[in-house]
C-alpha cells in the first residue's frame, strides 16, 4: 500500500506516456471544427462574455469597441483615430499669425466695416462721439456685471481708462472722436505702429477681462465682456468656440484673433464677427 504522502506526491510525478490522455491541440485539423470554435468565440464576444478571463460576465455595452479590445490582447493600444480628427470648429480655424505676417491693408470696404462696427460696440453712448467716459461706462458695467469690488475693481476700471488715453484720446485735442476721426486714424497707422499697438492694446483687453487673473478666460467672463460691449449672443458663443482651447481662451488665442480683426482684409475670416455682427 502506498502511503497517504506517496500518493499526493505520485499526482505531481509526470505520468507515463502510455497513461497520458487523448491530447488535443489548440489547432484543429478539422476546418469545420475550427470555424465552429470562431464562431464561438464571436457570439460570446456578442454576448458581452470574454473566453480569456474565464468566462465571466463583462458589463459593458454589446460589441463596443472597449469590450472587444479588453477580450483581444492584440489590441492593447486605444482606437484614436476620431480623437486625432478635427472637429468642424477646429477645421474653421484660422492658423495663428503674427501682426507683422499679415500684407499690407489697402483700406478696403470690408476692412472700414469691421472698424465701424467697433467704434460702435466702444461708443456705449451712442452718441457718435467716442469720449473717456464711453471707456469709463464699459469698465463699470464689466465691474457690475463680474461683482468685483475692492482693487480688482478699480484695476478694471483703470485698464480701460488707459485704453482711451493710450489709444484713441485724440491728440489735436478735444473731448472725442467721430467714426471717420478714427478709421483715418487707424488708415493712418494700420500699415506701420498698429502692428504693434494691437498687441499692447489686446494685452491690456485681456487684463481686465481675465477676472481671477488665470492668464485664461473662461466663458463666463468672455460672456460679462461681450455683454458689457454689446456684442450679441450668437457672435460671443461663435468667437469663443473658435479661440477656446479646453474650455477657456489663452492669451495668445485672443492677441491672434484681435489681429487678425483690425488688421486683416479677409472677408472670409471668421474673427470679422469679434466685435458682433457688421454693421
Ligand atoms: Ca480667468
Amino acid at each position: 500500500l502506498r502511503s497517504p504522502q506517496s500518493r499526493v506526491r505520485s499526482h505531481w510525478l509526470r505520468p507515463p506516456p502510455s497513461e497520458f490522455p487523448q491530447s488535443r491541440s489548440v489547432f484543429p485539423k478539422n476546418p469545420l471544427q475550427a470555424s465552429s470554435r470562431r464562431n464561438s468565440h464571436n457570439q460570446s464576444l456578442a454576448r458581452g462574455f470574454c473566453p480569456t478571463l474565464n468566462s465571466e460576465r463583462i458589463n459593458f455595452p454589446t460589441q463596443s469597441r472597449d469590450s472587444r479590445r479588453l477580450c483581444n490582447p492584440r489590441q492593447d493600444r486605444p482606437d484614436t483615430r476620431l480623437e486625432q480628427r478635427p472637429s468642424a470648429v477646429e477645421a474653421t480655424k484660422p492658423k495663428p499669425r503674427r501682426p507683422a505676417d499679415y500684407p499690407p491693408n489697402g483700406f478696403g470696404d470690408f476692412w472700414q466695416r469691421k472698424l465701424r462696427t467697433s467704434f460702435r460696440r466702444m461708443n456705449r453712448s451712442g452718441s457718435g462721439l467716442l469720449t473717456r467716459d464711453d471707456f469709463r461706462a464699459i469698465g463699470d458695467e464689466m465691474v457690475r456685471l463680474g461683482g468685483l469690488s475692492g482693487q480688482r475693481a478699480e484695476d478694471v476700471r483703470g485698464v480701460m481708462l488707459r485704453i482711451w488715453d493710450d489709444y484713441y484720446r485724440p491728440r489735436e485735442g478735444g473731448s472725442g472722436i467721430s467714426a471717420d476721426q478714427y478709421v483715418a486714424q487707424k488708415c493712418r497707422m494700420v500699415n506701420g505702429p498698429l502692428r504693434d499697438d494691437v498687441t499692447r492694446y489686446g494685452q491690456e483687453l485681456f487684463k481686465a477681462m481675465d477676472h481671477n487673473g488665470d492668464e485664461r478666460i473662461s466663458r463666463e467672463e468672455y460672456r460679462i465682456f461681450t455683454e458689457a460691449w454689446g456684442i450679441g449672443d450668437r457672435a460671443r458663443d461663435e468667437m469663443f468656440e473658435l479661440m477656446q482651447r479646453d474650455g477657456a481662451v489663452a492669451k495668445e488665442d485672443f492677441l491672434s484673433a484681435l489681429a487678425d480683426f483690425y488688421i486683416s482684409e479677409d472677408e472670409s475670416s471668421p474673427y470679422s464677427r469679434l466685435f458682433g455682427d457688421l454693421c
